[in-house]
């Protein structure tokens, strides 16, 4: 297939050496999407990558809360937090791009996960909505109105990233092929296919591209 109108953008979430299988909060088989992804890019005139990127204080690492352990919620900042083993700490290599992620074609990286006392799943806001990365009014300036997404994880960064760009009015594809689960309890990954599609985004895949 062509190339995509210059309307149409690819969101990378968080292909980071954390979340594949030997790092710190390893996804089952999530280096199997980066050829997926590697594939796609060249048909996108926008290519837009999101980084988790946490101080080492950050307040949903269990190891900062003595007592608690990854899995076991907290209250952040006024919300529930689940929480997650020590990852994508800024400057270590748990928060680099997978070495395989072609990267010639990005244009931008939106980095998330800063503030210590919110997380951040989407790459457009934080949890609390408060903070916003800029990632939207990017995509608008550039005259963006369909969005692609993929990465890891599908059950959390890749459908908070999705359903904000949903909410903020985009026309919202899901890569399904291109992503993987935590699947924390096992059917996560299949829930979050269900609400994205409640919520109007289109199950793809990358074949279809
Ligand atoms: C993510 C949990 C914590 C993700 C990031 O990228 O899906 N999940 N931080
Ligand atoms: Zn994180």
């Amino acid at each position: 297939m062509s190339k995509k109108p210059n309307n149409a953008a690819l969101i990378i979430v968080d292909v980071q050496n954390d979340f594949i299988p030997g790092g710190a909060l390893a996804v089952a088989e999530g280096d199997q999407v980066v050829p997926l992804i590697n594939e796609i890019q060249p048909k996108f005139s926008h290519v837009i990558a999101t980084q988790d990127f946490h101080p080492k204080d950050h307040g949903s690492f269990a190891a900062n809360h003595p007592g608690k352990k990854p899995g076991e919620f907290i209250e952040l900042g006024g919300l529930t937090q689940i929480l997650w083993p020590v990852h994508c700490v800024q400057g270590t290599q748990g928060a680099d791009f997978h070495s395989e992620l072609e990267r010639k074609e990005w244009e931008a990286i939106f980095q998330k996960g800063k503030n210590p006392m919110v997380d951040s799943y989407s790459g457009f806001f934080d949890n609390a909505r408060r903070g916003d990365t800029g990632l939207g009014d990017y995509l608008k300036k550039e005259g963006i109105t369909q969005v692609y997404v993929c990465g890891l994880a599908l059950d959390y960064c890749v459908k908070f990233t999705a359903l904000d760009a949903r909410s903020l009015g985009f026309e919202t594809h899901l890569i399904a092929d291109a992503t993987r689960a935590v699947n924390l309890s096992p059917e996560d990954g299949q829930k979050a296919i269900e609400e994205l599609r409640s919520a109007g985004v289109i199950i793809c895949d990358s074949k279809s591209i």
